[in-house]
């Protein structure tokens, strides 16, 4: 469709996606039968990379959607696997349009069941350094920390010294805090952040995805992040929005994702109109694109469904994508 093609035409930064969010059910169960792992048979949707997906449009939470992410990125294990899973990714976000894709990763869902961290990262960065080769998306790997976990088992991961070294030697360049929000709030975290932003590590949250606005306020404040991932909530403090506004303090929300995890009722429903009426700078992005039905032009294609953004306001959508992006001032230059 033209609006399609108009879209996929802009240069889009990628801010917020999952890398282990883009692995789909027929992946998961080719990978499960390669490396013999046993997916869980007392529940039905297992029984079929088919029924896998049925199940996948009817997750009632966050939290019931991480307890299939969790499992099915279990199927994970060699480095050439987390390589394919990232390649697979950034195929698609070159076939979407996007220039600059900053990714996440979760090493304690890996590190946990017995894989070792520099397995994973070894895939995730030969994948990153081929999509820069082939596609010309750059590239920026985020190590996420999952919320649910003892911040002490966080700051034990993090005080080692091959991820240590995955920062030192700049593979590494942010890290975030993502999994089950409630009740795991972003000050339970202020020790690591400020280890990380002493190493010169960009740091980002996310809050204000299913928890209130405090959320977010409590990650700029106590763990001084310059980004928040989501952040949908902030519509409902609107002094905290105009601070995150005047600051430009980019969100990056994730609307497919916020719809099908019951955030939102429709799309209509995600503050995109409150935001840019806000003046708040935000960028859309898929999450965990195999999981929510659709890759990042997908998300634009439904915000523009939902919103009708003119040319200019989807060009000032963009431009606060690329400005608020953690890639030279070189290559936001080119992308401008
Ligand atoms: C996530 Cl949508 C979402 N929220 C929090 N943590 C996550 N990890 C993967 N997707
Ligand atoms: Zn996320």
């Amino acid at each position: 469709s033209p609006v399609r093609d108009f879209l996929r035409c802009l240069p889009k930064c990628e801010h917020h996606i999952h890398l282990e969010g883009a692995l789909t059910p027929d992946v998961l169960f080719s990978l499960a039968a390669k490396n013999k792992i046993t997916l869980p048979q007392d529940d039905e949707a297992f029984k079929s990379p088919a029924l896998l997906i049925e199940r996948y449009k009817r997750f009632t939470s966050l939290d019931d959607f991480l307890h299939y992410y969790y499992i099915g990125m279990s199927a994970l294990v060699t480095a050439s696997d987390f390589e394919d899973l990232a390649w697979d990714y950034f195929q698609h976000a070159s076939a979407d349009g996007v220039a600059h894709a900053e990714v996440f990763f979760d090493p304690q869902a890996h590190t946990a069941r017995g894989i070792k961290y520099t397995t994973v990262l070894e895939g995730f960065d030969n994948a990153c350094k081929r999509a820069e080769r082939e596609l010309g998306i750059t590239t920026l790997l985020t190590s996420c920390f999952l919320r649910h976990l003892p911040p002490k088992d966080c700051l034990e991961l993090f005080e080692d010294e091959d991820v240590q070294e995955s920062y030192k030697s700049g593979v590494v360049r942010a890290i975030g805090l993502d999994s089950s929000e409630k009740p795991f709030p972003p000050e339970n975290f202020t020790e690591l952040y400020t280890k990380a932003k002493a190493l010169g590590l960009k740091l980002t949250a996310h809050a204000g995805e299913e928890a209130p606005a405090s959320y977010i306020s409590s990650a700029l404040h106590n763990l001084g992040v310059t980004r928040i991932d989501h952040g949908i909530q902030l519509v409902n403090d609107p002094e905290l929005m105009q601070k995150i506004a005047s600051d430009k303090t980019m969100l990056t929300v994730c609307p497919l994702s916020n719809v099908v995890l019951r955030c939102v009722d429709t799309i209509k429903d995600v503050p995109i109109r409150k935001l840019l009426d806000a003046g708040v700078q935000f960028s859309i992005n898929s999450d965990d694109p195999a999981y929510f039905g659709g890759y990042i032009l997908d998300n634009y294609v439904a915000v523009h469904e939902a919103f009708a953004l003119s040319v200019k306001e989807w060009e000032g959508v963009v431009k606060a994508g690329i400005e608020g992006s953690w890639c030279s001032a070189e290559r936001k230059e080119e992308l401008l």
